[in-house]
């Protein structure tokens, strides 16, 4: 199919005259709630399309905005009853109860690539938070890294997503801490009309599958129906008159009936613990001699500035490489295992189109049938290592929300075949999409190693903590 619809093209800026919006900002906003650079209209349609979808689950306070309402208190108990783990939430501000409570892993926002994206941020306790939008590429204001940051109050964050892919979003004020308490959720980018087609009565229904993501499949037979190419030196050697790619929007992308989000996660239960004790974290708090926290600020050195959050930050010291995780999730999903075992998560979880940009039946373990197309995205958000092995032979799309073989990055990479049994080793933050396309019955398990990568020494073996196994039926 070939399309040539202007509205897909992405207009792009020149730099010149720009640059001070692409120069790294070091200092944060002085006022509490800065206004955003350049505001623009936003024309991201998939908030109007949850209203319509999903009346009675969501309203749109703001035109064409999403929102996310940061530290959100979720006191969830452990699948073996012994703890409980505290978690500092995002909340979409529309939803309406009881989806408003409190939601680990926060929910998933998806867009079409191309939009201008506008999430207006929101929090609740101590100041100062971010939102990052992990992969992307917005200005340096609008990026949220460290210094970058929102104090708390609000702040619109707006970007325009350039590459359809699986990113996060998660806050990066103190990031080992708000990470690791779950300040994130995922981010996807979609085809440019992804949420064009609101018939429900057409295949293509926007809330429905089957969906498409970026991919070039062009040797792997077994998808070329499912398969769109397009001109592979776009945007590289090929016409560059302001598109950043190929007017198609479905150029370089595949169909998929079944989606399936793994968001892999460890919680050290102690850390829950100490949560209630803010300057046990988050700043000042102090070891006495005896290594105790003292709770009492560090006297700062002479001449500094100590209100200044990112510069003057005084963490008991090591604190945040003291990390014993105790307690595994897969999307949210407890893995019933202690350190050592193997737990299988249950069966038939499927995440609600309300947590799902409106999108229905994303499911956790894979259950499909033969011949579908299954995209299964995978996010290490432990704070270790994790290793990951499928029962059945995998096609790996992409890394880290760049497609494998697609322009403009095409010519260094390309997409590969992942054989059953094979361990796929990861580092904290890091994507992939895979596919699984089978024309035989599964009745099997994905493993998740989830190995203790802190306080390891070079070429220290890390150890094993926990298997997690991930149901896969294909019937
Ligand atoms: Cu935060």
């Amino acid at each position: 199919m070939s399309r040539s619809n202007p509205a897909f093209r992405i207009p792009r800026k020149r730099l010149a005259g720009m640059q001070g919006a692409w120069t790294k900002m070091w200092d944060p906003p002085a006022e509490s709630n800065p206004p955003t650079p350049e505001l623009l209209t936003p024309n991201n349609p998939v908030p109007a399309f949850m209203q319509a979808q999903l009346p009675d689950d969501f309203r749109m306070n703001v035109p064409g905005t999403v929102e996310r309402d940061l530290m959100n208190k979720v006191v969830m108990p452990t699948w073996d009853n012994q703890k409980e783990l505290v978690f500092f939430a995002f909340r979409d501000n529309g939803l309406q109860s009881p989806l408003n409570d409190g939601i680990w892993p926060a929910p998933t926002i998806r867009v079409p690539r191309g939009v201008i994206f506008h999430c207006l941020a929101q929090g609740h306790g101590p100041k100062p938070h971010t939102i990052h939008w992990h992969g992307l590429e917005p200005t340096p204001m609008n990026d949220g890294v460290g210094h970058c940051s929102v104090e708390i109050g609000h702040y619109t964050y707006q970007l325009q997503p350039n590459f359809i892919g699986t990113y996060f979003y998660h806050c990066h004020r103190n990031t080992v801490q708000h990470f690791e308490f779950g300040l994130y959720g995922m981010f996807l980018v979609e085809p440019p009309d992804a949420f064009d087609q609101q018939d429900p009565n057409l295949p293509n229904f926007a809330g429905g599958y089957p969906r498409r993501t970026a991919a070039n499949l062009e040797d792997f037979s077994q998808f070329s129906d499912k398969f769109v190419g397009g001109d592979p030196v776009w945007g590289v050697a090929g016409p560059f008159d302001g598109a950043l790619e190929d007017p198609d929007p479905h150029a370089f992308t595949v169909e998929y009936d079944v989606e399936a989000l793994w968001v892999l996660d460890d919680r050290d239960s102690v850390w829950s613990d100490l949560a209630s004790n803010g300057k046990a974290f988050y700043p000042g708090g102090a070891l006495t001699q005896d290594g105790q926290l003292s709770g009492e600020a560090v006297t700062p050195a002479p001449g500094t500035d100590v209100q200044r959050p990112g510069f003057d930050d005084q963490f008991p010291r090591g604190f945040f490489h003291d990390y014993n995780a105790d307690y595994w999730f897969v999307t949210g999903v407890p893995v019933p295992a202690h350190r050592g075992e193997t737990g299988t998560i249950t069966s038939g979880n499927i995440v609600p189109a309300a947590l799902n940009s409106g999108v229905a039946g994303m499911q956790v373990d894979v259950n499909a049938e033969v011949d579908q197309v299954v995209l299964v995205r995978v996010l290490n958000a432990a704070y270790n290592t994790i290793e990951v092995t499928f029962p059945v032979d995998v096609t790996i799309i992409a890394f880290d929300g760049r497609a494998l073989g697609v322009p403009p990055y095409g010519r260094y990479n390309h997409a590969f075949e992942l054989k059953a049994g094979t361990a796929y080793r990861m580092s904290t933050a890091r994507r992939f999409d895979a596919l699984i396309r089978s024309s035989n019955p599964v009745n099997a398990f994905a493993e998740v190693k989830f190995f203790d990568t802190n306080g390891q020494k070079v070429l220290d073996p890390e150890p094993l903590l926990v298997t997690a196994r991930i149901p896969i039926v294909i019937s």
